[in-house]
């Protein structure tokens, strides 16, 4: 039998391997970010909820979230990294989530320490986050009730993103760990690297340091690996080209009145039939 897909990862993790995954909201995109060569997949709240077409505020309900997480889980051989937001509530609401998650399969679950309903971290300004006494209390509930060894939970500060500092991160990184969370995903809206780096260079290494360079965009995978980060996440970038391609299609195809003019940009049936496995039904070709 495979391993699980949380025995890979951790395993990867403590053996020092870079992991790079990609956003996804669905199996279908979950699927092209394996075929892109992608080492896992990040169910993030942010594609989850514009697939709903609502804000990315808390609005989408854990089962949801689940239900697209089991969806990508079941499309891909890779593990699911599911952002699941401030875990839906208080401690016990941790622990709930913990359990629904790991018995889906999903390797790893990342919560934040924002206030529920959080916002999306590029909304406004100073966004509040919980004490560390209260978020180390989700963690704590959260390890405590996974049923296997493998299974990881990453915490994720806000600390930057509200304009608390360096220094306010690294303590909230350090007392995260020390309560138990496997990893630490430091976030950041910033146009360059520079503060989330200088959190990297002031850590002890005790948990790998993961980011999400949506903003800091000019970045590369190997710089900020050079500098001590182990997991570089691209957000939300699948549904972002989605969004623009879908739309242009759509638009042009309703002013032509005819698809001609985007039968060469977009894709064809056969491609989609072989995203389905549609092969391993039957013999088509289109
Ligand atoms: C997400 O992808 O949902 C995230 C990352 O949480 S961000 O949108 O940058 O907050
Ligand atoms: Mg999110």
């Amino acid at each position: 039998m495979l391993p699980s897909k949380a025995k890979r990862l951790r395993d990867e993790l403590a053996a020092g391997k870079t992991i790079v995954a990609a956003g996804a909201h669905d199996g279908l995109s979950a699927r092209l970010v394996e075929a892109a060569g992608f080492d896992a997949v990040w169910a993030s709240s942010f594609e989850i909820s514009t697939s709903h077409a609502v804000p990315d505020a808390s609005i989408v309900t854990m089962s949801e979230y689940l239900d697209a997480a089991r969806s990508m889980n079941q499309s891909v051989r890779i593990p699911i990294i599911a952002d699941c937001d401030n875990g839906f509530g208080n401690s016990t609401n941790v622990s709930y989530m913990v359990r629904r998650y790991e018995a889906e399969g999903i390797a790893a679950v990342c919560i934040e320490d924002k206030r529920f309903p959080k916002l999306n971290s590029f909304i406004g300004e100073g966004q509040a986050l919980e004490t560390i006494e209260e978020f180390t209390d989700k963690i704590r509930a959260g390890k405590r009730s996974q049923q296997t060894e493998e299974f990881l939970l990453i915490a994720r500060t806000e600390a930057l993103i509200s304009g608390q500092g360096v220094d306010e991160a690294l303590r909230r990184a350090e007392s995260y760990v020390d309560a138990g969370a496997d990893a630490v995903l430091v976030h950041s809206k910033s146009r360059t690297a520079d503060e989330v780096l200088s959190m990297v260079g002031k850590w002890d290494g005790r948990a790998p340091i993961v980011v999400v360079p949506t903003t800091y965009y000019e970045s590369t995978v190997e710089e900020l690996v050079a500098e001590g980060v182990q997991v570089v996440i691209f957000a939300n970038h699948a549904i972002r080209a989605a969004v623009r391609a879908m739309g242009s299609t759509l638009a042009e195809v309703r002013r032509r009145g005819t698809t001609a003019s985007v039968e060469d940009r977009i894709a064809t049936l056969q491609e989609l039939f072989d995203l389905q496995g549609m092969g391993d039904v039957g013999q088509l070709s289109v």
